[in-house]
């Protein structure tokens, strides 16, 4: 503490990326004097970012909406609370009265993810829609590794994560998490982990056109051809197979396919692979026989190769070859964390998990997990018909600018009879709103991370309460979605979303003691909810989550287990240790087993097979740390600096195009023509160029005064609007396209 008595100090989880950084701020009252990563965190040890130490002047943002808006003809004006919610009752229960359903599309973006409200509250919603068009970020982002862990493991949130703090042996394939944090693979101080994996003796190999941050960094880097890692992984698991260095281990005991698996890599050789991925056929083998005998192993792929025409397949792969290295589940390898939340384990469900159980009306794409991709939404609002998409709600999301084939999507946005955003910036798709619902400010919500917990490399726990309080009469984000919730079911503008929570956390409750042998199992619902009854809204949600779960006190059974009090008793964290074998417990396959040679996934080859070798140009995407997707554009400490919306262009191409470093580039696809400044670098393979995706601020009528002074270009013009096919997922990497000079 300092010495001024005004000045007072809070900890508080950083909600901007995955990788969940501890932060000390120190405040004047209600003022952010300092951000800086928090040492005592147990988890993040004093890392954090310039993001992080950005959340003050989030938070302060002149332009961050603190009112509701209400579209009045071209402009918007601030409402009361009641008047917003009885416009999007006007709005929305006429639409679905008159056309079903599904007439009102759903899109809930990333940050969702980040926040305890989003995590917990989007559900009611959705069900209260009750829609078929159900839209999220996770089919630009993660949608192929849910359907490997779906039919691998039989249960779509079942991902394992590479235990990176006692890996012997890491191939990080399309991620770059020097730069984004880490995602799916919750890791403060990433790059730390990775010095002490080389410390130890081990190895980091990591396969990408760029030779990022992150490739700088590791013992190997090879340059891949984008959308061909799946070649190089077959591969690998031939020469596994070919030189007899199979060993699953304890996991032959639990596993089923491996034969099915040994003869579909037969047509895989390193050969037909180098032809396709660039890499030599005897860099293949030496990776596979490296992995092999290294005393841990893990395979770890994100956005370059999830966000591409094979992500599924890519998905499978890393998990395909841990097992027939005998390195999932075990430490050092791949593994399933069990954060301080998590339930107790619940066994084979008796029930294969499917992808495609219904179809979307216009392409007939299946859903998964009860989404629709979003490289989809477009057709359905455009498309005339019975369940057409005329409404839309979005929570936390910008897909104009995050979803594929973005001119056609804002068009499509701009025809609908009605949208409400639940959003605190007026950006390239609130725009289209009639109604726009601002959550308090980041400092103002209270923070648990229920989603990112789960991929995290440790197993931990820790709650912030708010920082700064809300403004009298704004409600809490959990309030605003209760609200969306209670208009959606017909019960109007004015019903009572704390019932409402009462009525969910009852349903809880007496789920929790009618759980066959569960923790709570016979209990009298009353007494716990009497139990939880000091608290409301997510926090009463995840004290029950914490005491009916895994390391819970089991309210009164395990006096020293974890509560919400407790956890508010440690500010900067529980370290529940290391992730631990889990399997064969937690599968919940149908077999009991792991599916190495899941048919959804096995039909996909003859795709790949017959897919020609690209001799045009592509395009992929890049991240920058100042950067967050779409929406960090507007902090003057972020955005300074050099331009950083241009397309990187490598030398040889740069030559041979006529292109010139700070001329401007026209850069085409199949569906749209943008213009970037050009830079000229060695990072990328030849036949390669890179473009960051979120950019593109200057729409009309968007109050983003920051970022409007240097808008960027929207790379999803670019992008179409093809998926890898077993997921839904955009295809955002790999986008053949030309490139010409301008002027
Ligand atoms: N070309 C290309 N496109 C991509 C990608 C790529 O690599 N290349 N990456 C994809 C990926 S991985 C993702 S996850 C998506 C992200 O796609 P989206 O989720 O659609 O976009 P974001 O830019 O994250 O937008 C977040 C929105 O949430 C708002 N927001 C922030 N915090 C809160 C909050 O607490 N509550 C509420 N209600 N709103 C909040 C912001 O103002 C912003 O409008 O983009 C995808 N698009
Ligand atoms: N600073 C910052 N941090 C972020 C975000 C941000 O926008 N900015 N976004 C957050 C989100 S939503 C996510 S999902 C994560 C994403 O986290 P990452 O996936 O780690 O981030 P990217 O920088 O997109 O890394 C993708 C890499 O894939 C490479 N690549 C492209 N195509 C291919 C291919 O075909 N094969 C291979 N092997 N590589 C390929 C690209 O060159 C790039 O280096 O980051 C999160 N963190
Ligand atoms: S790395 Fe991510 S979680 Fe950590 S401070 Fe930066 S934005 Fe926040
Ligand atoms: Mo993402």
């Amino acid at each position: 503490m300092t010495g001024n008595s005004d000045t007072r100090e809070a900890f508080r989880t950083c909600p901007l990326c995955e990788a969940t950084c501890g932060l000390k701020i120190t405040l004047s009252g209600d003022r952010v004097v300092r951000i800086v990563g928090d040492r005592e965190d147990v988890f993040s040890r004093g890392f954090y970012c310039p993001k992080g130490a950005a959340l003050g002047a989030l938070h302060d943002d002149p332009d961050r909406l603190r009112r509701p808006l209400v579209r009045r003809g071209a402009s918007f004006v601030e409402v009361s609370w009641a008047d917003a919610f009885a416009e999007v009752d006007q709005g929305l229960v006429p639409i679905m009265e008159r056309h079903g359903r599904d007439a009102v599309a759903v899109f809930s973006g990333n940050p969702c993810a980040h926040t305890l409200s989003g995590s917990l509250y989007m559900r009611p919603l959705v069900r209260a829609l009750k829609t078929r068009n159900i839209f999220t970020a996770s089919t630009t982002d993660q949608m192929p590794r849910h359907v490997s862990a779906g039919l691998m493991y039989g249960a779509a949130g079942l991902m394992p994560v590479p235990d990176l703090d006692r890996t012997h042996y890491l191939v990080m394939m399309g991620a770059n998490p020097l730069v984004s944090g880490g995602s799916l693979c919750t890791a403060p101080g990433f790059s730390t982990r990775l010095k002490a994996i080389k410390d130890r003796g081990g190895k980091v190999v990591v396969l990408d056109p760029a030779e990022t941050r992150t490739a700088r960094a590791a013992s190997e880097h090879h340059r891949i051809r984008p959308g061909t890692d799946p070649w190089l992984l077959l591969a690998m698991a031939r020469t596994l197979f070919d030189e007899g260095l199979v060993s699953l281990g304890r996991l032959a005991d639990f596993t089923a396919g491996l034969e099915v698996i040994e003869e579909t890599v037969r047509r895989f050789s390193p050969e037909r692979a180098a032809d396709r991925c660039g890499i030599p056929s005897e860099t293949i083998r030496r990776l596979a026989r490296e992995a092999a005998a290294a005393p841990s192993a893990a395979f770890y792929g994100r956005i370059g190769v999830h966000a591409a025409p094979f992500g599924t397949l890519n998905a499978w792969l890393a998990d395909l070859l841990c097992v027939l290295t005998g390195n999932l589940d075990r430490p050092g390898g791949l593994m399933f964390p069990r954060p301080g939340h998590i339930g107790r384990p619940s066994g084979p469900s008796g029930r294969a998990w499917q992808p495609g159980r219904w179809h979307s009306r216009v392409k007939g794409l299946p859903e998964v997990i009860g989404e629709f991709p979003v490289a989809t939404m477009a057709d359905e609002i455009e498309t005339p018909g019975g369940g057409q998409v005329r409404a839309l709600v979005t929570v936390a999301g910008n897909p104009v600018a995050s979803a594929p084939n973005a001119a056609r999507l804002d068009r499509a946005l701009s025809g609908l009879d009605f949208t409400v955003s639940v959003d605190f910036y007026l950006n390239e798709t609130t725009r289209h709103a009639k109604v726009i619902l601002p959550p308090p400010g980041p400092l103002a919500a209270s923070h648990y991370d229920v989603a990112l917990y789960n991929t995290a490399v440790r197993n931990v726990a820790n709650y912030s309460p708010p920082v700064l309080p809300r403004n009298d009469d704004h409600p809490d984000k959990w309030e605003i979605m209760l609200k969306l919730a209670l208009i959606a079911s017909g019960q109007g503008p004015d019903a009572d979303p704390q019932a409402l929570d009462d009525f969910i956390i009852t349903q809880a409750v007496q789920a929790a003691v009618a759980e066959p042998g569960g923790p709570l199992a016979g209990r009298d619902p009353g007494e716990i909810l009497d139990a939880l009854a000091g608290r409301r809204g997510p926090e009463r949600q995840i004290d029950l989550m914490f005491r009916n779960g895994l390391y819970g006190d089991g309210f009164g059974r395990n006096p020293d287990g974890l509560s919400l009090d407790k956890l508010e008793a440690h500010p900067h964290g529980l370290d529940l240790g290391p992730m631990k074998p889990v399997l064969p417990e937690l599968l919940r396959t149908t077999s009991g087993r792991i599916q190495l040679a899941p048919q959804w996934i096995m039909n996909d080859l003859p795709r790949l097979e017959a897919g020609a070798l690209l001799d045009t140009l592509v395009l992929v995407g890049r991240r920058h740390i100042r950067s967050c997707n779409s929406w960090m554009h507007n902090i003057q400490t972020l955005i300074q600096g050099p331009e950083r919306c241009t397309l990187l262009v490598h030398p040889e191409d740069a030559a041979r195009l006529g292109l010139s470093a700070g001329g401007r580039a026209r850069i085409s696809s199949r569906v749209g023509v943008v213009e970037a400044p050009v830079e000229i670098g060695e990072e990328l393979m030849p036949g390669v160029v890179s473009l960051p995706h979120g950019w593109g601020h200057d729409a009309p009528g968007l109050r983003m005064s920051v970022a409007g002074d240097r808008p960027g270009v929207n790379s999803n013009i670019l992008t179409d609007e093809s998926v890898d096919p077993l997921s839904g997922n955009a295809v955002l990497n790999g986008i053949p396209v030309t490139v010409e000079a301008v002027g």
